[in-house]
């Protein structure tokens, strides 16, 4: 196993390619490989010990420089493939202080937080603490839901519960200077989504909505009588060593070395807006988990190789059915899945908080897991150039333009009928 601790070669071929594709003569700013964290093997020449097809690093690097050419302050990915860890940086993780980004910085997962949930749930369910297939209102201090939603309806989006989250930030900066800082219980939540009428009959087709994973947390507080922040530690950050993972709402505060998030304004024109401190108590068990791209990748790599849920529960948490006419993209049970353009089939979740967009997938065998990060949101240029590293990750090719993703599933309100 050869070991280096800059990955020079490495570095000068990025840096080479992208100046060949690039106008200017030194790309600016250049992407590289983050120099103070890789301490692994960069990957040989030659490829000996990657599985095929190896992640194309150019292309990877090329995604981030164009992410921070669409107007992220900065991006990040690290990919784990058996042994080998590939990580590139490009950008800052703090404008202010001028802090340039590194791939061990921790930041707001957004969505990616409903894949926790799901296992915590599906744990309970192996424990025949919760039945998938039972009324959701079951599980609840007092039946609010429409008594045909079931469990099984919330991990797979299929409740027709109203996804409130699109009226509170129909204006992106006023909507979320409106709740940065709010407390808000599960019913607060739960109550904005059903003073709307569902948007489809329980179980007749999918449609994404926080609202679903917000029932979930409640189910899993009520049932264990604990905290969310507890479930998730003692059954998931704790085991895995996820060292850098944490659940803190409703504090504000982000520990350690992390990224800052900046909150794209809706005139694109007026700078970006500093949105790294909030709450997030408006998506909570849908979406306010703190992670880091080692800890994602180990935490999807370690899911689908069985070492969170048992096997057969495992199975219909990946099961998926497609959820774009395309058929590309798919959701089973708080996990999505993408079938990519060499027709390798990743499993995982992207998330959107303000100021943050990740992609986080595995392998089917979680041999391969891949976190990407931009500290931007709220431009889907950027979450379609970042979604180009699942190509390049796990195809080992530049991202196909057919397949960039432009059209992202669950940015606005969206119901597949089947
Ligand atoms: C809320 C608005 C986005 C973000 C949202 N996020 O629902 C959940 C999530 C937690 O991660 N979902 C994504 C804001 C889609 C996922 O599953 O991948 N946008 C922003 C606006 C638009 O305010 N007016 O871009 O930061």
């Amino acid at each position: 196993m050869r070991k280096t601790t800059l990955g020079a070669t490495l570095a000068s071929a990025v840096v080479a390619a992208l100046a060949a594709t690039t106008a200017p003569a030194v790309a600016s700013p250049s992407t590289v490989p983050d120099r103070r964290e890789v301490t692994e093997p960069v990957p040989d020449p030659d490829g000996a010990e990657t599985a095929e097809p190896a992640p194309d690093t150019e292309a990877l690097g090329s995604v981030l420089q164009e992410a921070v050419a669409q107007g992220a302050p900065g991006a990040l990915v690290r990919v784990d493939d058996g042994e080998r860890s590939y990580r590139l940086v490009t950008g800052e993780a703090d404008t202010a202080a001028g802090t340039r980004m590194d791939t061990g910085r921790r930041f707001r997962v957004g969505s990616v937080t409903k894949t926790f949930s799901s296992v915590v749930l599906m744990q309970l369910v192996g424990e025949g603490r919760v039945d998938l297939d039972a009324p959701a209102n079951s599980y609840l201090p007092r039946p609010v839901l429409d008594s045909r939603i079931t469990v099984r309806h919330l991990l797979s989006h299929r409740s027709g519960l109203w996804d409130y989250t699109n009226a509170m930030f129909a204006s992106t900066v006023p909507g979320f200077e409106a709740v940065r800082n709010k407390v808000f219980r599960y019913e607060d939540l739960i109550a904005l989504s059903t003073a709307h009428a569902l948007t489809n009959t329980p179980g007749a087709a999918y449609s994404y909505s926080n609202t679903n994973f917000v029932v979930v947390g409640q189910i899993i507080e009520h049932v264990t009588g604990t905290p969310l922040a507890n479930q998730y530690q003692q059954r998931i950050f704790t085991p895995l060593k996820l060292r850098n993972t944490s659940y803190v709402h409703p504090s504000t505060v982000i520990g350690g070395s992390f990224a800052r998030g900046y909150l794209r304004p809706d005139d694109a024109s007026e700078p970006l807006v500093d949105s790294t401190e909030q709450t997030v108590s408006w998506a909570q068990s849908a979406g306010a988990v703190v992670s880091t791209a080692e800890d994602l990748n180990r935490f999807f790599s370690a899911l689908v190789t069985g070492g969170l849920v048992r096997a057969d529960l495992l199975e219909q948490m990946m099961t998926v059915i497609p959820v774009d006419a395309a058929q590309t993209q798919f959701y089973g049970l708080g996990l999505r899945a993408r079938k990519l353009s060499c027709g390798v089939t990743v499993y995982g979740h992207t998330g959107t908080v303000q100021g943050y967009y990740t992609y986080a997938f595995t392998t089917a065998d979680g041999e391969r897991s891949m976190t990407a990060l931009a500290n931007t949101s709220n431009n889907p240029e950027v979450n379609a150039t970042l979604g180009g590293s699942l190509d390049a990750a796990f195809c080992g090719t530049p991202p196909q333009a057919s397949w960039t993703y432009a059209d992202q599933e669950d940015n606005a309100a969206h119901t597949v009928r089947g």
